[in-house]
């Protein structure tokens, strides 16, 4: 098992590399995509692509020249770099919605698949959701009231047309105070046969190019959010999903928050089952307290789940690859980002010794 740290795209620099490295990961995963909240995004969209629907706003990013000297940045650091953790919204919102650019942007994704497995990075993560990462707000549950994400049960109105996740990708149709209609209205197995497309066209290309596509369960792990489908959200749908296709590029990226989250199961179950399949491509690790629709996300060495056993588990069915602390609590004092960031990678660093020695 190895100890990396995911880092989004405002933190490539190479001090932040060698805060990963002195804080004991070896591994090092990125976030391309542009966290910016809707307003911005809208104003950056309208200033760059008055009229288009489908541009890339940083195309820069992801081309194979970006991506070998980002991995050769990340190598001068005495890191490795194991994966990208999803691709850009404005790359693939046709593939989620099933609408007209489909085609295109399926090529798209083709050509970033094939540029990184040229680049020498091996997994590109995903979550196949209209809805994305939503509703959290800021809670103070953890320890000595840092802060931290949690869900409760919040009114969830529909995504008006133009956006998926929290992404405005047309600006032009996007309108908050007056929706021309809602995006991905649609049922469980639509959204199952959108995904099984995907799966089945990109997959022999990803195999080709050597590179593993990594699922995230839906976070919050909830049937249906803003009105939209869900897939992995319980414990039987990742089998669903491995049973799409058989290729070890068919993976996952098992989060142990999330799946502890879920209404149903059970997460040392869920991750003994999984783990056992081999096609475990990377892990998510934090603590949390409490299940959908309710629940904090807390210190890594609180909350309902043992995180040891979870580790001891993983070193049982011969899990090899790389685990990140996922989102981590605030401190009160220092630069909170890194302070969390650091004290998951230090109990993690050290968990990690013990079990593997055992
Ligand atoms: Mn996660």
């Amino acid at each position: 098992m190895k100890l990396g740290l995911a880092l989004p795209k405002a933190r490539l620099t190479a001090d932040d590399f060698r805060f990963a490295r002195q804080a004991g990961a070896t591994h090092l995963h990125v976030n391309l995509t542009e966290p910016q909240p809707v307003t911005e995004r809208m104003r950056a969209s309208r200033e760059r692509y008055p009229k288009t629907v489908h541009s890339d706003p940083n195309e820069a990013d992801w081309t194979y020249e970006a991506f070998r000297d980002l991995r050769k940045a990340v190598n001068d650091q005495d890191l490795i770099l194991d994966a990208i953790t999803g691709f850009e919204p404005a790359h693939w919102h046709d593939i989620l919605l099933d609408g007209p650019c489909r085609g295109e942007q399926m090529e798209k994704l083709k050509t970033i698949l094939r540029d990184m497995g040229r680049a020498g990075i091996p997994i590109m993560g995903y979550n196949f959701t209209i809805a994305g990462v939503w509703g959290r707000e800021a809670s103070t549950v953890s320890r000595a009231g840092a802060r931290s994400p949690g869900f409760h049960d919040p009114p969830q109105p529909p995504i008006p047309n133009g956006m998926v996740w929290n992404r405005v990708y047309d600006p032009d149709l996007y309108d908050e105070e007056n929706p021309k209609g809602y995006a991905g209205q649609i049922t469980h197995e639509e959204q199952w046969r959108r995904l099984e497309a995907f799966l089945l066209e990109i997959l022999p290309v990803a195999e080709e190019a050597g590179v593993k596509l990594a699922m995230h369960p839906d976070d919050p792990p909830l049937p249906t959010l803003r009105g939209t489908p869900r897939l992995i959200y319980g414990p039987d749908h990742y089998q669903r999903m491995l049973d799409i296709h058989p290729s070890p590029s068919n993976a996952m990226n098992t989060c142990v928050g999330t799946m502890a989250e879920m209404a149903e199961g059970d997460v040392y179950e869920m991750m003994d089952r999984y783990s056992r399949t081999g096609r475990i491509a990377f892990v998510h690790f934090r603590n949390v307290r409490g299940k959908v629709p309710h629940y904090d996300e807390v210190f890594i060495d609180e909350g309902d789940v043992d995180m040891i056993r979870i580790l001891r588990n993983l070193k049982q069915n011969n899990f090899d690859g790389v685990i990140t602390p996922d989102h981590s609590p605030s401190f009160a004092i220092g630069t909170s980002w890194y302070t969390g960031k650091a004290f998951t990678l230090g109990w993690l660093n050290a968990a990690i010794g013990i079990v593997e020695a055992e």
